[in-house]
């Protein structure tokens, strides 16, 4: 069956003046960039569970779109397997090589766990092989631990330890799948890894838990042999008023605090940082600078209302700086560009699907050529070299290496009379320099 027949697909590439709404103007995948495919740089994947298993409802009103396979009155399996065809249909004509996916969003749970677990099994089996036949990849695997009640005070960190059994075995299910699936990653998002409130809540109780979680996430991937690179994927708060992986900086601190950082990178995303107060280029530079960087959930929030509110990135201006420094750190490894995205609510038609991928995509291509650019003409590395120069003198150096206490550095001070002047930052200047690099990439 077809479900998506107004668009024949792949998606071609097309000039950047091209009217053609249903062709990528930038996304071209085999051009080369800084050495490497466009394909190869952005590693781009459409997300299973807002594009297929999501039906526009919201917290007011009920589905809208035009989605026939998650018709409720289908046989649960049966309506899975209609998924699984229109999602893979859909990767095939968008022409992008990663989806990712929770459990239910692949297979309906089961009044038990091993029910839930056979029916996975066999969307899974299922599709292994239309990977095998397309060539899709798994970007990464995840478990859904936050929508069922049992999860309403938290997986991991719940009070109850049947609580975070039951978590653990989903989880461990999901690596199993994910190993299966040749998955490249595997994510953990703590959405009810948080609080309502404090009255009743073991904050210090809560992160050993999770910590322990965690520890046996990461042996358990060890024990199967699977290779890909476990993800923390912060967020301030939505749906806790409070969530322990608030930002990098902060699952940073608590992977050095239990000794976890060999295990674990970050799944950065836009909206999330937006949330937490950061910008994505904060979020960025800080994973990179400190050897946590991951992988990217694409999308972008609302300026006005500051919600979690996943739309279609769209902004170059946003997405530059951001793969300046992801360049700069020598680009993705295991990670990619997941489109973490929604279409609104009034955007009922599936080929609207097409329209929000195809925009996304392409900001994301065009904010790559354009952060090459800056790289390549050292624009920014050049200016930040000058700016800290002063580290690589004598003084700079002995400072740096621990040759040098307070109380001589002191000294020196007072005895040279020291009295630096202040520097321009410029960033005026810099500021035009990126906006002028963004204006005349063609
Ligand atoms: C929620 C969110 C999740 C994770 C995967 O805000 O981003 O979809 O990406 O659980
Ligand atoms: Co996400």
């Amino acid at each position: 069956m077809t479900f998506f027949s107004d668009v024949s697909g792949p998606i071609p590439f097309a000039s950047a003046g091209s009217d053609d709404e249903l062709a990528y103007r930038y996304y071209d995948p085999d051009r080369l960039v800084a050495g490497k495919r466009m394909e190869d740089h952005l590693r781009i994947g459409v997300c299973y569970w807002h594009s297929f298993a999501w039906p526009g409802s919201d917290i007011f009103g009920h589905g809208t779109f035009d989605r026939p396979w998650l018709d409720p009155s289908t046989d649960p399996m049966e309506a899975a397997i209609a998924k699984q065809d229109a999602a893979f249909e859909f990767f095939q004509k968008l022409g992008v090589r990663f989806f990712s996916f929770h459990d239910v969003d692949m297979a309906p749970e089961g009044a038990t766990l091993a029910e839930s677990r056979a029916n996975l099994d066999t969307l899974v089996e299922r599709a292994a092989t239309k990977m095998e036949q397309t060539g899709t990849k798994l970007l990464w695997g995840t478990a859904n631990l936050f929508s069922h009640p049992r999860y309403a005070a938290g997986a991991a960190t719940n009070p109850d330890p049947d609580v975070f059994t039951h978590a653990a075995a989903q989880v461990r299910h999901m690596l199993d799948a994910t190993l299966r699936l040749g998955g490249q990653n595997y994510v953990l998002w703590g959405g009810r890894e948080g609080y309502e409130t404090l009255l009743n809540t073991r904050m210090g109780h809560e992160a050993d838990q999770l910590a322990r979680f965690l520890t046996m996430v990461a042996e358990y991937k060890h024990h199967i042999g699977f290779e890909g690179t476990l993800l923390l994927e912060p967020k301030p708060q939505e749906p806790t008023k409070h969530q322990y992986d608030y930002d990098c900086a902060t699952v940073h601190g608590f992977l050095e605090r239990y000794d976890l950082l060999d295990e674990y990178k970050v799944n950065i995303e836009v909206n999330h940082a937006t949330l937490g107060g950061h910008s994505f280029h904060h979020e960025v530079a800080y994973a990179v600078d400190n050897g946590i960087f991951g992988s990217v959930d694409a999308n972008r929030g609302d300026p006005q209302n500051g919600w979690d509110t996943d739309q279609f990135p769209n902004s170059v201006d946003e997405f530059v700086p951001a793969l300046y420094e992801i360049l700069r750190g020598g680009g993705f490894t295991t990670g990619g560009f997941l489109f973490d995205t929604k279409l609104r609510r009034q955007s009922m038609a599936r080929s609207d699907l097409f329209h929000g991928h195809i925009g996304g995509i392409d900001t994301l291509a065009r904010s790559l050529l354009i952060a090459a650019k800056l790289l390549e003409d050292r624009t920014l590395e050049d200016l930040r070299d000058e700016r800290y120069n002063g580290w690589s003198s004598d003084r700079g150096q002995a400072i740096l290496n621990g040759d040098v206490g307070l109380g001589s550095l002191a000294d020196q001070a007072v005895a040279e009379g020291l009295n630096p002047s202040a520097v321009s930052g410029g960033q005026e200047r810099v500021e035009n320099l990126v906006n002028r690099a963004i204006w005349s990439t063609p």
